[in-house]
Order: C-alpha cells, then structure tokens, then sequence
C-alpha cells in the first residue's frame, strides 16, 4: 500500500454487497459525512421506513465508524425522512414527486439545520434515502443539497428467465436465486438482498420466471412460492408479476382449446386472476411470449396478438394488473427477413390493445445483438403504449467474462431518433410515454442475477444491472456518468481508480463490437448457446437460425441489403430516417452491413475498403481488451486481492476469446473474400477448419 493515498483495504470481498459497500472513508470525508448525519429522525416506522432508517445507519456506519442514533425530535445536523403527512412543517413540496420519487434538501425545520428527505411515499423515502447513501459514498457534497427526482418510467422491472428447477435460460453467474422448492417455508436472506439492492437502484417490479414459461408457475403450490417472494419484495417497493404459458388452461385443467375468444378459457384466466390476486393483492400482471420460438399463441387459432392480450387484460383488469405482451416474434413458415416480421406482425393492431396491455418490444429488431439499430415498432404503434426490453445478461456480448459495460448500449438506444414526430422523437421519448401522452410506461431488463455470490457472474457485469435501473429511473443520464458512480461505490471514489475504471468500461462494448460484430453485422455467433463465433454456420433447419442468413458474405461482397432492393426494412423506418438508411453513403457506418450488402472494395470514410476496414474493426477490438489488461494490472495497489485477481483472470479469458473471434472471423470472411489482409494485420492463427471444429456442448446459459 505505501505511496497510496488510499485505506488499505481492511478484508477480502467477494461483491456480494455490490455497490452498497459503504466502506469506512477517509478523515474528511467521513467527518462530513458524520456531520450531515447527527441523528436520523423519520416521522413513521412502516417496514420501508425501517428498512431505509436501518439502511442509512449501516451505510453511515460503515463510512464512518460510527451508527448514527434514531431520533424522536429534530435536531442540528439531523437527517430528516418525512412525507407531508407527518406533524412537522416541511419547507419542501412534494408535488410533482409523485408516488415514488422524492426531495432531499439542505434546509431549516423546527429551527433546526437538517438535511430533509421529502416524498409522498415510504418508498419515496427509501429511494431518497439510497440516493443520499450514494453521494455519501462516492464522495460527493453532502452541504446544500437541493435535489428533486422522480421516475418518468413508471414500470422498472427486471424478467427473469429462470426456470423452475434452478437453470435460468441464458443466465451466466449460477443457478437461480429463486429457490421455488423450499419456498414458500423457507426465505434465505438472499431475497430481501436482492430487493435491497434493486430498491437502491428504482427497480420496482421482477417478473420471476422464464417468459418460455411453464404452465406449472400458475398452480397453487407455485402461486404460494411467488406469494412468499411478493411479501419479502413489498416493503422495498418491488411487485411481482409472472410470465404465462398460453396453453395453461389446456395443461393444468384439460380445456379443450386456448383460443382467446372462448368463454371458458376467458373464464379459467379470470378464475386464475382472481386466485392469485388472492395470494398476492399487489400482483403486477402477466408477461407473454406467444407464437415466438415454439410457444403457443393465439395465432394458433387464428387470432391475434391483440385478441390474446385483451382477454389476459381483461381477467387482470378488476384488480388493477397489467398485460405485457411481447413483440419478439418471428414465424417458421415466414420467409420475410426476420428484422421485419414484428413490425408487420403487431403495426396493423395499433389501437386495438386494451388499456392495461403494454407491448414490450427489444431494443433491436433481432435479438439483443452486440450492436442493433433500434426496433421499427419504436415511434410506429402510437396508440399503444411499448416498453423496452434490454438484455442485461450478456448471450451474445461475451456472457459471465468479458468486460462489456452495457451502459453506452443502452445509452444509444434510448437516445436514437425514430422521427416519429419530426426531429428529436427519441425511444426515450416513446417509452415515457411523453411522444404520444401514454401513461402505462415501462422498461425491463433480462436479469443477469444468479446464485454466484457476486450475484452477476462478475464484479463488472453488476454494473450492467446499476446501469439499467439508474437508466430506467432517468433516461437522460450518461452511461459515463453511471458508470463513473459505479466504479466510485464499487472501488472507490479516488479518482486514480475511478478515470481509469470509467475509461476501460465506457470503451468496452465498442470493443466487443469490433472484436465480434464490426460494421453493423449480427448474429454471426456460434448455434444454440452463442457463445464464440460461427459465421460459417449455415446448415440449420430454418434459415434465419444460420449466421450465413445475416452476413452473406459472398466472393463480391458481405452485408444484408435491406433497402428497396432487398427486403425493405428500411422502409419500416420513418420517412427522413429511411431515406437517410436507403443509401451506404448516409447509413451510419457502425450500422453499414445491417442495411446494405457492399462490394469488398466499397470505400470506408477512413480511406480503407470495406474488407481491410472489416480486419482493422477486428484488431482495435483485440487490442483494446489488452489495453485493458494493462489499465487493470496498475490498479493492483488499489483494489482488494480477491476482485483483482478474479477481473485480471477474466480480462485474461476476453483476451483470449477476442482473439480467437477475429482470427475464426477473418479464417472465414477471407475463405470468402479471397483477398490479403491489410498491412499489418496479422494472419489468424490456425486455418478455418481448426475453428469450425470447436465445439462446447456444456456452454453454460443453454437449455
Ligand atoms: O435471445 C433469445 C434467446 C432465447 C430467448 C429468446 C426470447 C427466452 O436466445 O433464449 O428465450 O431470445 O427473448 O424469447
């Protein structure tokens, strides 16, 4: 430790306690800390306002060494949580807060300097108190706060997709924290954990089980065990919903049929509500994946999406639950370019939703790529409100090891023009429901949450989770931003730790798309579990399952044409944003071969042909998680023995795997090509044949 100014760090961590640390900070610091922190005086004591008093004498006794008494009566220097419904005058206004959101300020009550945390709820409250906890701990001003927020999103939600005996589909970091066969008897510690943490971060709902669902998560035994999860959530905040099975009313109770428009299915689903709003009064409602992947629908009988999930809505409906209908569907026996089959799937229903159907649509058109262009339904459903779904478990950027901070991913998406509405109509926009004055609003992200003590398979993938809650509650921040207050409560706030940290994080996924996927091309991965390349793959059954359907490389060229040309789903864009995709010259060039098939030849903006463009794309990926090994190898004196080792052994793994994605990647287009690599670029290591032969049936995440 000598020639640091840091504390040497007292014991080994594992991440369990992810960014709520709180770790003791250093003199001035926790004097001021202490100081703003004399006495801690909430005007209630439901179990929120306790869970957010016990929390912020942990955190303040941790940063400080010493636990903050409760207090009956205002005192100087206090930290006061009070709603207006308490006795005291508050010199804060809660309008416009909200049920969740909340005020902290520095100000006067009862004569008394305090810093207030205002909200019109406990759990507006809890989320004031996390947030004062987080400027304590990365070491911001604690003097003169004036701080005022409150979600734009109303449903922040994590869907998990863990199944019933303990996988989780496409789940990098262990088996599920769901353990549904000692529930409902027994409730580890881990579950009020998880609502502590995603409490911190403005989650408010999960969706427990896998949305390739089980009919099994909707009988009795099964409702109990997600009830007893329910009653451990709801003190933090968080509802639960749960993904239906179509085909439940045939498997559970022998009907005949599951079309939508039969009374007697109508009646079993209503029946159904009824008997879970029972069990749990709060229940959020049901996520559906139907007629997508193999799972029934109501377009096995002839009806629509609409027509389904009107009649779940209308079951949920007397008890205030909602319908989240997704739009990730693509059909066997539809020979449309996959990335436009949502689209003219679910545009012609637009209008036809209920009032309590949200329709949640991924971030891109295919399926949680490295790199999409946002979704076409974004800014074309206006009368139906859509939410977001994000992929926070990494299928297809590196899975539990490589450092992929998804925060500019997410960054890009939200920030993306549809020009829906003339300039400036961003998906932000469409998902707070401000483009088109909706107020069912929502945004999910895949959970990549699992039994591994750090919870995310690595201490950085928890980033990806912070990111996507701190994203869900504000839209309008910067993934920079997030992340430089991720590494300051996951490190430390030192900046010696913090520029270095932010700097390999906010360059990673740019990385991963250069090592994997450069110049808009998709889905070249390896079959069925993702994991390392295969874009020679073209043997499947169906085509749209073959890399070869997404690059077609060919000896002229490489890229999908989906301009007028080719399948036109460019014109599923909005008029100035099509016309801007229909030409090479005025597609954005990380987006190039997403939209148009081009010559090897075809001029780069860098000078370079598309082919020796493509091979640099692959080097700077490779070279940049070395750079990132040598950043990480500095911050030894900086970082507990345990993460270090685990991040610099990951870093080791990314390496080795970005370079095998460029040297299989370049083995294969240059089998097609035909063409020398560029100058400097050096040949892959083992001839095309060698790569083709890997093989991992035991990749983990895969059913
Ligand atoms: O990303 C793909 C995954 C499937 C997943 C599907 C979906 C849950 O490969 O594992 O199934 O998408 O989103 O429904």
């Amino acid at each position: 430790m000598a020639g640091t100014s840091l504390t040497p760090v007292a014991q080994a961590e594992d991440g369990y306690d992810l960014w709520l640390r709180y770790p003791q900070a250093d003199a001035p610091r926790s004097s001021g800390i202490s100081a703003h922190a004399t006495a801690i005086i909430a005007t209630g004591n439901s179990p929120t306002l306790t869970i957010a008093t016990r929390e912020l004498q942990h955190g303040i006794a941790g940063m400080t060494g010493a636990k903050p008494a409760l207090s009956a009566t205002v005192q100087q220097g206090a930290l006061l949580l009070a709603t207006p419904a308490s006795s005291l005058a508050l010199p804060v206004k809660t309008d416009g807060l909200g049920d969740e959101g909340y005020a902290i300020r520095s100000t006067m009550v009862d004569g008394k300097a305090v810093t207030l945390i205002a909200a019109n709820s406990d759990i507006g409250l809890l989320h004031g108190a996390y947030h004062w906890l987080r400027l304590a701990q990365s070491g911001e001003s604690l003097d003169n706060l004036d701080i005022r927020s409150a979600p734009k999103i109303g449903l922040r939600l994590l869907n998990h997709w863990d199944n019933l005996n303990g996988t989780v589909e496409r789940g990098y970091a262990g088996q599920s924290i769901w353990d549904w066969w000692r529930l409902p008897d027994w409730k580890g510690p881990r579950y009020s954990d998880y609502a502590r943490a995603n409490a911190s971060i403005g989650i408010n709902g999960t969706v427990l089980n896998n949305v390739n669902a089980k009919a099994d998560s909707l009988t009795a035994p099964y409702i109990a065990k997600a009830a007893a999860l329910a009653d451990v959530f709801r003190p933090y905040g968080i509802k639960v919903y749960l993904s239906v099975k179509w085909t439940a009313p045939m498997e559970l109770d022998g009907l005949k049929t599951a079309d939508p428009l039969d009374p007697q299915v109508a009646a079993w689903w209503k029946a159904k509500a009824d008997e879970i709003y029972k069990a749990i009064p709060d229940f959020g409602g049901f996520l559906v994946k139907a007629n997508s992947e193999g799972q029934p629908g109501p377009q096995d009988y002839n009806r629509t999406h609409a027509d389904g999930a009107n009649m779940l809505a209308s079951a949920v409906k007397p008890h205030g639950g909602i319908v989240m209908w997704r739009a990730f569907v693509y059909a066997h026996d539809n020979p449309d370019d996959r990335a436009k089959q949502a689209y003219s799937d679910f545009k012609p229903l637009d209008g036809k939703f209920a009032d309590n159907v949200i329709v949640q649509v991924k971030n891109g058109a295919i399926d949680f790529q490295p790199r999409e262009p946002f979704h076409p339904l974004f800014g074309a459903m206006p009368k139906t409100p859509l939410m977001m779904e994000f992929q926070i478990t990494k299928e297809y950027l590196g899975q539990s090891t490589h450092l992929t901070y998804l925060g500019p991913l997410f960054e890009e998406t939200l920030d993306a023009d549809t020009y829906a509405k003339g300039k400036g109509s961003t998906v932000a926009k469409v998902i707070d429901g401000s483009l088109e004055g909706h107020k069912l609003t929502g945004i999910a992200g895949v959970a990549n949450i699992g039994v591994d003590r750090d919870w995310s398979g690595s201490i950085f993938n928890q980033a990806d989770w912070y990111a996507f809650g701190r994203l869900a509650w504000d839209t309008s921040l910067s993934a920079d931003a997030i992340a430089k207050e991720w590494a300051e409560m996951t490190f430390s706030p030192d900046a010696k730790v913090v520029q270095p940290v932010v700097k390999m994080m906010m360059g990673s996924r740019e990385a991963a798309v250069d090592y994997m996927t450069p110049l808009g091309l998709a889905h070249v991965m390896d079959t069925g579990h993702h994991y390392g390349p295969g874009p020679w793959v073209s043997d499947l059954a169906r085509p749209e399952w073959n890399p070869v359907y997404y690059h077609k490389a060919d000896a002229n060229g490489i890229g999908f044409d989906r301009t007028k040309s080719g399948s036109d789903a460019v014109g599923q864009y909005a008029p100035p944003l099509a016309k801007l995709l229909a030409s090479a010259k005025t597609t954005p060039e990380r987006e190039l071969l997403w939209f148009h098939h081009l010559p090897w030849d075809y001029r780069l903006k860098s000078g370079d042909n598309l082919w020796d463009g493509l091979v640099r794309h692959y080097d700077n990926g490779v070279r940049y998680v070395a750079d990132m090994q040598t950043t990480w190898a500095s911050l030894k004196p900086y970082v507990d023995a345990d993460r270090f080792a685990e991040t610099e052994a990951f870093l080791t793994i990314q390496h080795r795997e970005a370079q095998w994605w460029r040297d299989a990647s370049i083995a294969y287009f240059q089998s097609v090509s035909k063409r020398p690599l560029p100058a400097g670029s050096a040949a892959p290591a083992h001839d095309l044949n060698w790569y083709k032969a890997l093989k991992f049936p035991y990749a983990p995440g895969h059913n």
